[in-house]
């Protein structure tokens, strides 16, 4: 690993800077969420817990988390929003989760489904509006199930979701159920994660006990299909001939996730969105799972290995390597072809939960070095690996989430393999239930920033004027007029899909695009194109009429 940043500039001052505009208590909890990188000896990162306010986070609700990430990307579930027509509105598609229902199947992700609370709801109660709006959704569509999502009025008033979609469950002959993630339910999105998580667990996993085809049989958890990527993914496994029997929760339907139990391992891509449901998977059926990640041409040839292994099959690993051969020599000459406008150059990367970390491989593949990156919403472990899980401290906030207790199925428990394949597995290298945070594979001096604000952004970016800055759209044209080109990593602009061999090509090439664009240098904020550059000067009109 270079050591490239920790020479750049003296990190200490920047630092220092940085909590320099901060009040003391502000300035020193703000410090305990800002490492400079030592992947020898992982240092302890402060996450998880409170943004403070006034900071500008980049972060989003439980809310969010519930119902846009892990739900949202169902297309026959009907996602009904309990609360204002807001809440329904923003969390509609702008992820930008693609779905293929085939000629004949249901997709209900076009449409926005609301209550649209007003204020006399909120004064004399949701429920009775709530009912009629499941009602109205199931004589329009008759869905196969509907999902409530609460929203922050729903708590504040105290409608109760659960017992409506009782109610309307028996009415309707449906699956109909809530969910309890009411904005403010948590400290970030993160809380409606493990929300989601937990009512699909209860709700839908394990309602079909019907044998899926296929000799190699898995699920993919925590792939969303932004842009596409899970279609790339899917083409390879199926090249491979793996059976994907479900993926939670891109491109997928109600009745895979019913079925979810019947695989016989899986794989994790975004393990913050979704170890919950790996590990309960694991306990009620013995599933194993193992961490994947098909962002970066070789973390895909590795995820396909690695999936190869644990199947132990000669015919699975010829298929896989076969698969790799045909795909690698295009990605390779892609890479080669870009790097001479990419290699030296540096990036920051500021982004929910895994993407933080999972790009830097792509970024890596083009030469190209993250001198920062932070998670959103991540917790201890995604930043310093799964071995820290123990020593996490279990706050007032965490513990307003849910924990389900999960046993071992009394019927339905199998274990896939037996202890002595495990074992043989475990000895060879192979890791179960695991994962390596974003700051092991970090280079030593780079920063590494938990909940980033605002003000630390601009700061990093005067500083050290990264080639791409890579976050959301709350960032996006901040930084842009900064003369620094943006690139989103939750919605992928209009770009995508990133996943897989062709994904990294067509990565490439659009960061090729970006740092090779002449615009940014000439790009100049109205500000700072007044001679008196010190604000933004305006005329009344009535002055001038
Ligand atoms: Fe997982 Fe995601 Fe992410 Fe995430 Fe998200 Fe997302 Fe994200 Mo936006 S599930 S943690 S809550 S990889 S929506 S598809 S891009 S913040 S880094």
């Amino acid at each position: 690993m270079s050591e490239n940043v920790s020479t750049l500039n003296n990190i200490a001052d920047v630092k220092a800077q940085l909590q320099e505009a901060y009040p003391t208590k502000v300035a020193r909890k703000r410090s305990k969420s800002f490492i400079v990188n030592d992947p020898g000896s992982v240092p302890e990162i402060q996450a998880n817990i409170r943004t403070i306010p006034g900071i500008i986070t980049q972060r989003g609700c439980t809310y969010a988390g519930c119902k846009g990430v892990v739900l949202g990307p169902t297309r026959d579930i009907i996602n009904l929003t309990h609360g204002p027509i807001g809440c329904g509105f923003y969390s509609w598609l702008t992820r930008r989760n693609q779905t293929d229902p085939g000629p004949e199947g249901d997709n209900y992700m076009t449409y926005c489904f609301s209550t649209d609370m007003q204020d006399d709801n909120i004064v004399f109660g949701g429920e009775k509006k709530l009912k009629a709006a499941i009602q109205e959704a199931y004589d329009i569509f008759h869905p196969k199930a509907i999902a409530i999502f609460s929203t922050c009025p729903v708590g504040l008033i105290g409608d109760d979701v659960h017992a409506v979609a009782r109610e309307m469950k028996e009415k309707l002959g449906i699956n109909v159920f809530g969910f309890s993630c009411e904005g403010y339910k948590g400290v970030s999105q993160s809380a409606g994660h493990h929300i989601a998580n937990n009512q699909i667990f209860r709700h839908v996993i394990g309602l079909d006990n019907t044998e899926p085809e296929g000799e190699f049989k898995i699920n993919m958890l925590g792939e969303y299909n932004i842009g596409g990527d899970a279609f790339v993914i899917e083409n390879l496994l199926e090249r491979c001939g793996i059976t994907l029997v479900s993926t939670f929760s891109g491109n997928s339907s109600i009745d895979k996730f019913a079925n979810a139990h019947m695989a016989d391992l899986n794989v994790v891509m975004c393990h913050r969105s979704i170890n919950y449901v790996a590990d309960m998977l694991e306990k009620k059926y013995g599933i194993p799972w193992i961490k994947v990640n098909f962002i970066g041409a070789k973390a895909s040839a590795q995820s396909l290995r690695k999936i190869a292994r644990y199947f132990d099959d000669k015919e699975l690993t010829k298929r896989v390597e076969k698969v790799i051969a045909e795909e690698m020599p295009a990605v390779e000459a892609a890479a080669a072809s870009v790097k001479p406008h990419t290699a030296g150059k540096r990036v920051m990367l500021f982004v929910g939960g895994s993407r933080a970390h999972h790009y830097q491989e792509l970024f890596s593949e083009m030469d190209m070095e993250t001198i920062a990156a932070g998670y959103e919403f991540a917790h201890r472990d995604d930043y310093e690996g799964r071995n820290v899980l123990p020593s996490i401290k279990v706050d007032a906030d965490s513990r307003n989430i849910e924990e389900l207790v999960v046993e071992p199925d009394p019927e339905r428990f199998k274990p896939r393999k037996t202890p002595e394949q495990m074992e043989k597995l475990v000895k060879s290298g192979f890791r179960f239930r695991d994962y390596d945070g974003m700051m092991p594979e970090m280079n030593k001096g780079s920063l590494v920033i938990d909940d980033i604000s605002q003000y630390e952004s601009e700061l990093l970016i005067e500083k050290y004027k990264p080639a791409v800055f890579c976050a959301g759209i709350k960032e996006k044209y901040i930084v842009q007029k900064m003369g620094i080109p943006l690139k989103q990593l939750h919605s992928y602009d209009y770009g995508g899909p990133y996943a897989g061999f062709k994904g990294a090509i067509n990565f490439y090439r659009e960061i090729e695009r970006m740092v090779t664009s002449k615009i940014w240098s000439l790009v100049k904020a109205p500000w700072q194109k007044s001679k008196n550059s010190s604000g933004i000067e305006a005329t009344y009109v009535s002055q001038t009429a």
